[in-house]
């Protein structure tokens, strides 16, 4: 009988899953595992400390967990000074007997290319494995996307319902007869709720040993680690995942889209870390909020809203991201090009909204999604930021950044700079929507109902410069055409008003070109 070939594993740091399509059938008799900490992967942006923490500290635990089942498991701790993924798998085949190195598909471009770069000089052939932990395969979504006009979420997401049977009822029809609840999942806050305080996760003394490593090597990265709180192994994540199921879900759905004062997180799952680097698994959190439903622990609205960001938008942006790679990296439809002014590293800004959304944002790598895009994104798409720089800021300070979702996030849902593949307009809104979904204007130094002049929120004038500068682009747009018509009928005086204050508003917060 043929022996089997003894393969070299590489698990990369956002691959810590059983269900890792490599380990399904791993066997320790033949198999090798390799996990490291590199260089090049920690610092190819200034990531938040919080999110290095959370990797190392996860990819130590998966590789105590693997070891424990009897597999020899190769970890190279960072301060062994590995440059790269491919110095350690160079390495590792030159230190063991392996017939083959095998990968699962990285979910970034960058990466993908380093591991092609990394098998044409190894001595042993690189296997690289589709990564079946999405729902839908980068072919799935070829084939959905492929011919189409526009490529609407909507759309996808029903398919994606159909195709795992959920929220369906007995006829196969979605369950209360439509499939998009999200008209009931746009409420303000106004603080008449408690939120529930969150549970901490303590660090273990492996996570201490990463927290204090990290301090001392990435001394200038975003991220106050006395308040690391993340947990770092499948069984914690399982445990914050319930948690939120228990005391957050039944909320989610209508304060999805608030912003408070009290709370970064009000009702929020805060479970994406975990999903994307391989601690929980996409299907599971939305069966089991199905079940919620089914149970009668959570409205329909609220399990609908969940499941659709996870089954719908997660792997709807994973597939965009892979279908438009990689010139979608270089668009930049409005030419958005003004430099990303520093309190973006800082939160030193005396808007109240944006100055606490960016505060949390590098403090704790966490941002939920309407301060992601309509306080800080939408900021900044007003304001004209460059786009690759505001890019790469997202990429920095997130928990759960990665490139696969937080490029179509930023530059496609967020900059428009995708003219609008994803969006049928570009997320721009004024003072006015602020003030409408929380109450951080009541504790900022702007008034929303003012234009110009002092105290007027910068917002409102930059709204409307957004829409002078690019009229010709909105007004082929459906859904921007009035609002370009009703500016343009404004009186030539009140236009140059409010255009002379934005400009004056826009030098003084974001001073430079
Ligand atoms: P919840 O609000 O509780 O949502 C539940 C889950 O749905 C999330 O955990 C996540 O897995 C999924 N989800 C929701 N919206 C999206 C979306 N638009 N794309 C992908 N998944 C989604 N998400 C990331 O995971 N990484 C990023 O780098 C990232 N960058 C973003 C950048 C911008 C400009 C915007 C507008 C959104 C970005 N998002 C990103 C999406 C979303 O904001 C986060 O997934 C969410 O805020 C994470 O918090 P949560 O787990 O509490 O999510
Ligand atoms: C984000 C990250 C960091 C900070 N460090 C490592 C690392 O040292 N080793 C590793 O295997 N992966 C790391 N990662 C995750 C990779 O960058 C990730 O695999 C790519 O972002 C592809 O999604």
């Amino acid at each position: 009988m043929a022996t089997e070939a003894k393969r070299l594993l590489l698990i990369l740091g956002d691959q810590l899953s059983d269900e890792n399509p490599l380990l399904i059938d791993a066997n320790p008799d033949r198999d090798t595992l390799l996990l490291a900490e590199v260089r090049d992967e920690a610092n190819y942006v200034p990531h938040n400390r919080h999110k290095i923490v959370l990797i190392f500290s996860a990819m130590r635990h998966f590789c105590q967990r693997w070891r424990e089942r009897g597999f020899t498991v190769i970890y190279r701790e960072f301060d062994e000074g590995v440059t790269s993924l491919g110095q350690a798998v160079k390495a590792a085949v030159d230190a063991c007997d392996v017939d083959t190195v095998a990968v699962t598909e990285p979910g970034e471009y960058r990466v993908l290319q380093h591991l092609h770069e990394v098998g044409e000089n190894l001595s042993v052939p690189l296997t690289i494995a589709d990564d079946t932990r999405f729902l839908a395969s980068r072919s799935d979504f070829c084939d959905w996307a492929d011919g189409r006009k526009s490529l609407r979420m909507e759309y996808f997401y029903r398919e994606m319902r159909r195709r795992y049977g959920l929220l369906l009822d007995s006829a196969g029809q979605p369950e209360g007869g439509k499939w998009n609840y999200d008209s009931e999942n746009r409420k303000g806050w106004r603080g008449r709720e408690t939120i529930p305080a969150r549970p901490d996760v303590s660090p273990d003394a492996i996570t201490a040993e990463v927290i204090d490593e990290v301090q001392r090597t990435f001394p200038d990265n975003p991220g106050d680690l006395n308040a690391f709180r993340l947990a770092v192994t499948r069984e914690v994540a399982l445990e914050q995942f319930h948690w939120f199921c228990d005391h957050a879900l039944d909320r989610f759905g209508t304060y999805q889209d608030a912003l408070a004062e009290e709370s970064p997180w009000l009702f929020h799952s805060l479970v994406s870390m975990y999903i994307n680097i391989g601690l929980l698994e996409p299907l599971e959190v939305c069966r089991d909020v199905e079940q919620r439903y089914r149970d009668g622990h959570c409205s329909l609205a609220a399990a609908e809203g969940f499941i659709r960001q996870v089954l719908g938008w997660r792997e709807y942006i994973r597939g965009v991201y892979w279908w438009a790679m990689p010139g979608y990296a270089e668009q930049n439809t409005l030419q958005a090009e003004r430099s990303l002014p520093s309190w973006f590293w800082t939160g030193d800004v005396s808007l109240r909204c944006l100055s606490q959304a960016i505060t949390q944002s590098l403090d704790h790598g966490y941002a939920h999604h309407i301060q992601r895009l309509m306080v800080i994104g939408n900021f900044a798409l007003l304001a004209g930021l460059d786009v690759s720089e505001v890019c790469e800021w997202y990429l920095a300070v997130y928990v759960d950044a990665f490139e696969w979702v937080e490029l179509p996030n930023t530059l496609g849902m967020a900059l428009h700079a995708d003219g609008g593949l994803m969006a049928s307009k570009p997320y721009a809104a004024s003072g006015k929507y602020l003030q409408r979904q929380g109450d951080h204007c009541a504790a900022c130094t702007y008034d929303p109902k003012q234009m110009t002049g002092g105290g007027a929120c910068p917002y409102n004038s930059l709204y409307w410069r957004f829409i002078d500068r690019h009229q010709d682009y909105l007004a082929e747009n459906a859904r921007m055409g009035l609002i370009v018509g009703g500016w343009r009928k404004r009186a030539r005086e009140e236009r140059e008003a409010i255009l002379v204050w934005a400009e004056q508003e826009l030098e003084r917060l974001c001073p430079g070109t």
